[in-house]
């Protein structure tokens, strides 16, 4: 069979650990045949996402710490010189003060919630004003949410605020880069024990209180995230803009 994202390059920002979301569809963009450039949040994770892109044979790895214009810009920059065009961008970036979602919702600081509004949510709206004009050929921007936006969920408290603006964020955007053939979706996901999910309280239980419930009857694995990831990026996603798109195993249907 022919592969699905051949001739394509995909930008994936949020690869820290081989158990991120954005590895496993990373990986499934190189089985699909895209090239493939991966970014990196900071020094720090700088030499892990080097030895990750080897293995997955990226054809680059840039610096992206989306608090930062000057490296957002920089990014773009650099795509622009190396031949020019990008035709999907996976966005797998959050965070929010570990206090923020373990304290009453109440008690969430402004700094707390302007912080997980930056990285969680606006970056999305920087990484679109940065890539679209580079995505020369029309093509799609794809980012991760999680039910706690609608839905409240223990804990997820300041998230689930930024979760809502970014499934907004989608939509306008989805609207005013439509004309340029752009699309801008979000998968949202199922519980996956990441590094995001490492320590927040009950973690757990709620991996059990899904696979209980959801039709499926199991959790999400991210090879399913990240199959859903590559139907957006490819042509055979060329309908949908504007869309959530769930992969959890059926669970949100559920009223009880
Ligand atoms: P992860 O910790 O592997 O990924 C989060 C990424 O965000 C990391 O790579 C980190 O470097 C990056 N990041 C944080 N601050 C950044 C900054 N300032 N600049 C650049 N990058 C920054 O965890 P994950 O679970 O793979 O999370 C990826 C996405 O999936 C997140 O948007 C998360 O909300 C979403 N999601 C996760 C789950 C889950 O249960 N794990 C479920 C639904 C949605
Ligand atoms: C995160 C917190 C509380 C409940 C949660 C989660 N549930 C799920 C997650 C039920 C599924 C994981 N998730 C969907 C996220 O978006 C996680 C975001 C996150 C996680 C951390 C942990 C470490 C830290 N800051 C974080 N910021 C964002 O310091």
């Amino acid at each position: 069979m022919s592969k699905l994202l051949e001739g394509k390059t995909a930008l994936v920002l949020g690869v820290a650990n081989k158990w991120s979301l954005a590895y496993a569809i990373a990986r499934a963009f190189t089985r699909e045949g895209a090239r493939l450039i991966l970014t990196y949040q900071g020094e720090r994770q700088k030499e892990t996402v080097e030895e990750l892109a080897q293995e997955l044979k990226a054809a680059r790895v840039l610096a992206c710490d989306v608090q930062q214009q000057q490296e957002i810009d920089q990014l773009a920059h650099t795509l622009r010189g190396d031949g020019g065009r990008v035709d999907t961008v996976m966005h797998s970036i959050a965070f929010a003060n570990r206090e923020d979602l373990s304290r009453p919702f109440i008690e969430t600081s402004r700094s707390g919630y302007l912080l997980a509004q930056e990285i969680s949510s606006f970056s999305l709206v920087a990484i679109a004003r940065a890539t679209s004009p580079l995505m020369t050929a029309g093509g799609s921007l794809t980012t991760l949410t999680y039910l706690g936006s609608a839905r409240v969920v223990p804990n997820y408290n300041v998230m689930g605020v930024a979760k809502a603006a970014l499934e907004a964020t989608v939509r306008y955007l989805a609207s005013e880069l439509g004309p340029q053939q752009i699309r801008v979706n979000a998968i949202s996901a199922g519980p996956v024990k990441t590094a995001s999910a490492r320590g927040i309280k009950d973690f757990s239980k709620v991996l059990e209180a899904v696979a209980q419930h959801a039709p499926l009857r199991r959790n999400t694995d991210p090879a399913e995230v990240a199959d859903a990831a590559v139907f957006l990026a490819s042509d055979l996603g060329r309908g949908l803009t504007g869309n959530i798109l769930f992969v959890d195993a059926g669970f949100q249907i559920m009223g009880l």
